[in-house]
């Protein structure tokens, strides 16, 4: 049993041997251990090299495009393990089942530390990439972890404090999918059919370059908004299909902006599937809202088009709650000529996000089976706190976004903010709007998520949208202004500190983000 003293202390020691250039390993559920050498304890069936880098990649004609890029190396599994995306940015997919044992080694060579999150995986604490973590440049460290997770779309990206939104603005970021035999048996679209979409939105100067915020406190507080979408790295993205049924994963992978998702025609969506792998069943919706950092599975059966017809996936426009910014921002705009280029595509503004071209026809036939697994549902009544919710304020105070007012602390953790082991908890998130900020001219929306956990929408309060898609597992969950939402949330199999915040990078990094701790529970109750 390490404490967290002690565990503190440890990691330290790691640092230390970080410094002597050794690689350090991190490994177990118990927390840290330091070693001078990978574990020869852990018998990885999948082990990777992973480097975040300065590259270079064409997006444009003309000059190539500088960014920072996860480029990776395989050094035990197969080829389907690890896939680059040609000529993205994007760093390389990368699949496990459902058990496998997977080594990361990660190294740094960006000028700036950093360190990686497993967004959405159920993983040791040591190993979830917390910003305490960080590493600077020309150091390595280890991740082994067990893959625990549902098939399902997860994905990795940066996590240091302060930093994440303009290195993942820069290119950082990637896919992991999870495969497991339930997904198998569902008999879903796979293969070539089975097509990961991550959607980011970027702002080029005339060189072609990367445009990120000036640094105005003001652009920080509405969070980066892009004027060119891109999917998979490029821009004008068209997606060239059969006349066949498809499995489309789509990532927001964009700093802060919401996309309202609909097909061009009208056609309902088919949602198969959320941020914690499939539902158990199809659902349908006209739209839905994508918030960064969510992910969403969809059947599309283009079976029923001719070969040559054209459709698109668009983002409609809606209301983001967010209007007092806009005129602020402008305002500024006008006034002091600093802010970026992102007022010109503001968030619900509509837009095309990708076209869909039927390119051949193809005589398979496929049809979307009535169920694709089991969800267990969490039962309010077996949480510890079914009629107290462990409330969270989203609001604005000290002309910064908080969560209960405060702001990130690296190593601390309120007393409302330990858990439990082995408990079922009830957390409300409750956004309240301009109603803290300045004459109401703050409301936004917060996209929250925590670190480690998957959980389950148990009810929405005071909502002004739709389009949100509660069914299934979530590790991200949309807080329109003036919403309040409340979710139940196990905390079992890794105690130790952990991470929840808003997934607006731009507020993340401003600080909207906390610790909680997941206490081991000592002796019996
Ligand atoms: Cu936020």
């Amino acid at each position: 049993m390490i404490d967290r003293r002690q565990f503190l202390k440890i990691a330290g020691v790691g640092g230390a041997s970080l410094l002597a250039g050794d690689i350090v390993s991190l490994v177990g559920g118990k927390g840290a251990v330091a070693a001078s050498n990978l574990s020869d304890k852990f018998f990885p069936d999948l082990d990777i090299a992973l480097k975040a880098t300065p590259s270079e990649v064409p997006i444009f004609p003309g000059n190539p495009t500088g960014v920072w890029q996860f480029q990776g190396k395989l050094i035990k599994g197969s080829r389907e393990n690890l896939a680059n995306i040609e000529g993205s940015y994007l760093g390389p997919i990368i699949r496990a089942h459902r058990g496998q044992k997977v080594r990361i080694r990660f190294t740094n060579d960006i000028p700036d530390e950093t360190i990686v999150h497993w967004h959405g995986l159920h993983v040791p604490a040591a190993m979830d990439g917390h910003p305490r973590f960080v590493i600077p440049r020309g150091e390595t460290y280890v991740y082994e972890f067990e893959v625990r997770n549902r098939a399902g779309t997860y994905w990795y990206h940066p996590h240091p404090h302060g930093r994440t939104g303009p290195q993942v603005y820069g290119g950082m970021a990637g896919l992991f999918l999870v495969s497991d035999d339930e997904e198998t048996a569902a008999g879903l679209p796979s293969g070539e059919y089975d097509i990961s979409l991550v959607i980011q939105d970027r702002i080029f100067d005339n060189l072609n370059q990367l445009v990120y915020l000036s640094g105005n406190h003001m652009e920080q507080m509405a969070g980066f908004l892009g004027d060119r979408i891109l999917v998979n790295g490029q821009p004008d993205f068209i997606l060239p299909v059969a006349t066949r049924a498809y499995r489309l994963r789509l990532l927001n992978g964009s700093n802060s902006r919401i996309y309202k998702l609909a097909w061009q025609d009208g056609s309902p969506i088919i949602v198969i599937g959320t941020d914690g792998g499939l539902l158990e069943k199809p659902v349908y919706r006209s739209y839905l809202m994508l918030a960064p950092g969510e992910r969403v599975e969809l059947w599309a059966d283009f079976s029923r088009y001719p070969v040559g017809k054209e459709t698109a996936i668009v983002s409609l426009p809606f209301d983001a709650g967010m209007t007092g910014v806009g005129r602020m921002g402008r305002g500024m705009m006008m006034g002091g000529g600093i802010m970026g280029g992102g007022q010109s595509l503001p968030n619900g503004a509509g837009f095309t996000v990708l076209g869909v071209h039927v390119n051949w026809s193809d005589k398979t036939t496929l049809s979307l089976p009535e169920n694709f697994s089991t969800i267990k549902r969490y039962r309010a009544s077996d949480a510890v706190n079914p009629g107290y919710p462990r409330t969270f304020g989203l609001f604005m105070r000290h002309m910064t976004w908080t969560i209960n007012g405060r702001t990130f602390q690296m190593n601390a953790v309120a007393n409302d903010e330990k858990v439990r082991m082995e408990t079922l908890e009830v957390w409300e998130f409750i956004n309240q709007g301009g109603s803290m900020g300045m004459m109401g001219m703050m409301d936004m929306p917060h996209p929250m998520h925590l670190h480690g956990k998957q959980f389950q929408v148990l009810e929405r309060g005071g909502v002004r949208h739709s389009g949100y898609v509660d069914e299934g597992w979530k590790d991200t969950v949309l807080v329109m202004p003036g919403e309040r939402i409340k979710i139940l949330v196990r905390f079992e199999d890794y105690p130790g500190l952990f991470l929840y915040h808003c997934h607006n990078l731009e507020h993340e990094d401003m600080g909207m983000m906390r610790n909680y701790l997941i206490e081991e529970t000592t002796g019996s109750a």
